[in-house]
């Protein structure tokens, strides 16, 4: 039994946890899923970093970097404090970001942050379980959200 950990924040303007959760029981079995609700982008870090400790042999991590400059920096900061923690346990973690100036509108927002975190909840079920299936999609221009981007061979 695989444990899958979900760090996701309170600042985030949609629960992409609860999406995550959802596709994952639709995607297959054999993992438990651990939650940890922190503030905000620059806690998942330390989140993740807990959740590993408590055994997670993969975590996803959820967040929403603002619009304003200083959510930019947040957000690079958070990132490379993420990078940080894989390189230090030998573990991935998925991040999903959603920046809240990706979508033009709420709506849109909604939409954006469902649909990417389910789309990297089967990219992580798939490094998982299933690792060939991300190699027999290597150079094919995947996208999580937005339309794919497609192989420059057409
Ligand atoms: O440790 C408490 C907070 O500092 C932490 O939760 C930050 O990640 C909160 N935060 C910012 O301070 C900020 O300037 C966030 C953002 N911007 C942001 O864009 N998205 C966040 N948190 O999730
Ligand atoms: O951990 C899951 C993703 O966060 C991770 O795969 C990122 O590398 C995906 N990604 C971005 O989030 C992004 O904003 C990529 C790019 N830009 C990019 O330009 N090229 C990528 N990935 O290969
Ligand atoms: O090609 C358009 C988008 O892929 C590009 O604008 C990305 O930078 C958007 N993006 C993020 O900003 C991000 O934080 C993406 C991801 N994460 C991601 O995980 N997967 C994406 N885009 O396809």
């Amino acid at each position: 039994m695989k444990l899958i950990g979900i760090a996701d924040t309170t600042f985030a303007r949609y629960d992409m946890a609860k999406s995550i959760i959802e596709e994952l029981g639709s995607t297959g079995t054999g993992f438990r899923i651990s939650r940890y609700t922190v503030p905000g982008i620059k806690d998942l870090p330390v989140a993740s970093l807990l959740l590993f400790n408590t055994g997670c042999d993969i975590v996803i991590a959820c967040g929403m970097p603002g619009r304003k400059p200083v959510d930019k920096i947040s957000s690079q900061v958070a990132s490379t404090g993420l990078m940080e923690v894989q390189l230090k346990v030998g573990k991935h973690i998925i991040e999903v970001f959603v920046h809240e100036d990706e979508a033009k509108d709420d709506r849109e927002l909604a939409w954006l942050c469902d649909q990417r975190a389910r789309e990297h909840a089967i990219n992580t079920y798939n490094l998982l379980f299933f690792p060939d299936k991300l190699t027999q999609n290597a150079g094919k221009g995947l996208r999580q959200g937005y339309a794919d981007a497609g192989d420059v061979m057409g």
